[in-house]
């Protein structure tokens, strides 16, 4: 499998993330993407390139201007702040919840970081924007290969990005590569596309993002929002609305489960995206699914990988593979690379 590989995901690099009343070290890391690097070269699993050229443009037909606007300041107005932040990692610490305004744009940074985003565990750094940027030019080229005529492609870059919304980051994320992808596709002619989305956590930005619309299906499987974060989203009875109505699938799953059962759900998912018409796929491929995962609930385990890769490969499609997820940061690598060596077996 080709894969475009960010060379600037590493100025991505939070140090810590809020976790319960207190800091502890950051789970989405670089060496992430370094293990997953590092497989993909052992194994020779296809070629390794660098993303083509990007403008801003790619990431505002998903994103608000204003949203990609602070994001690509953010970090020189955190400085401005206090010459000592250059030292630390931005973190919001006020949220404009109902009842409050969400139109106003507040010249203070501080009330900005918050209506921006949904939670204080997603580190802002100083090299996030560039790192991001580069990201989003990684699911662009991948997309681009795919019109190109390849079968599949693996954009691997970090930070990941399915929690993002249109206005928002949250979740480790900042803009949504998935969400660029599938709207690049677009863009480029398929009159339909699916996005798959197999993290433990639910897609909310990605869902968010095109809930309204009939052209984009969603479909993830994930832990259960009852118990697992981001829990205000991802639950059975959304499916979409206005003209997006019928276009979002939410399967999710409770914490503890297996192999087996999450297998059942990834068939259900794969019926739905063939039944909706989809000319090119694009997989939101989070590996925390796995049982030695820190932070999630599943019990995958590393040879499950090499099927879902097969199952995904049976759909049929074009098909782009965008790192998310995935935090037992030694295993990681091994996983994902299972998932695009089972698909590239049964692809041919
Ligand atoms: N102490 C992705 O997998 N909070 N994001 C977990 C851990 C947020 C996960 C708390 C998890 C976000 C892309
Ligand atoms: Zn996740």
């Amino acid at each position: 499998m080709l894969t475009i590989y960010n060379d600037l995901h590493a100025q991505h690099h939070g140090k810590l993330e809020m976790f319960r009343g207190e800091m502890v070290p950051c789970f989405e890391v670089p060496a992430r993407a370094d293990y997953v690097l590092q497989e993909l070269r052992a194994r020779r699993a296809g070629d390794i390139e660098p993303p083509d050229a990007l403008d801003d443009a790619a990431i505002v037909r998903v994103h608000a201007p204003r949203y990609v606007d602070f994001l690509r300041g953010a970090w020189d107005e955190w400085v401005a702040l206090d010459p000592a932040n250059a030292a630390r990692d931005a973190f919001p610490s006020y949220w404009p919840i109902r009842t409050f305004r969400s139109d106003v744009l507040p010249s203070s940074f501080p009330a900005r970081m918050g209506l921006f985003s949904y939670d204080a565990g997603s580190p802002l750094t100083s090299g996030t924007w560039a790192a991001a940027r580069q990201g989003a030019a990684c699911v662009v080229t991948a997309a681009r290969r795919l019109n190109q005529g390849r079968r599949a492609a693996f954009a691997l870059t970090r930070p990941p990005g399915h929690h993002a919304g249109a206005d928002f980051f949250g979740g480790y994320c900042f803009p949504n590569n998935a969400a660029i992808a599938a709207q690049a596709l677009r863009d480029a002619g398929a009159a339909r596309v699916a996005v798959l989305d197999i993290d433990y956590h639910h897609g909310n930005g990605t869902q968010a993002i095109f809930y309204n619309r009939a052209d984009v299906f969603f479909a993830s499987v994930h832990g259960d929002p009852h118990t697992e974060y981001p829990y205000f989203l991802g639950y059975a009875d959304e499916c979409g609305e206005g003209a997006g109505l019928g276009a979002n699938l939410n399967l999710p799953l409770p914490r503890g489960t297996g192999f087996e059962d999450w297998r059942a759900a990834l068939a259900k998912a794969l019926k739905a995206i063939d039944a909706s018409g989809a000319e090119a796929l694009v997989v939101s491929l989070g590996l925390d699914t796995f049982e030695g995962d820190p932070i999630a609930g599943f019990r995958l385990q590393s040879a499950d990988y090499f099927r879902i890769g097969e199952d995904i490969a049976a759909a049929g499609l074009p098909t782009a593979f965008v790192f998310e997820g995935g935090y037992a940061v030694a295993e990681v690598g091994v996983n994902a690379v299972n998932v695009l060596a089972g698909f590239d077996q049964r692809a041919g």
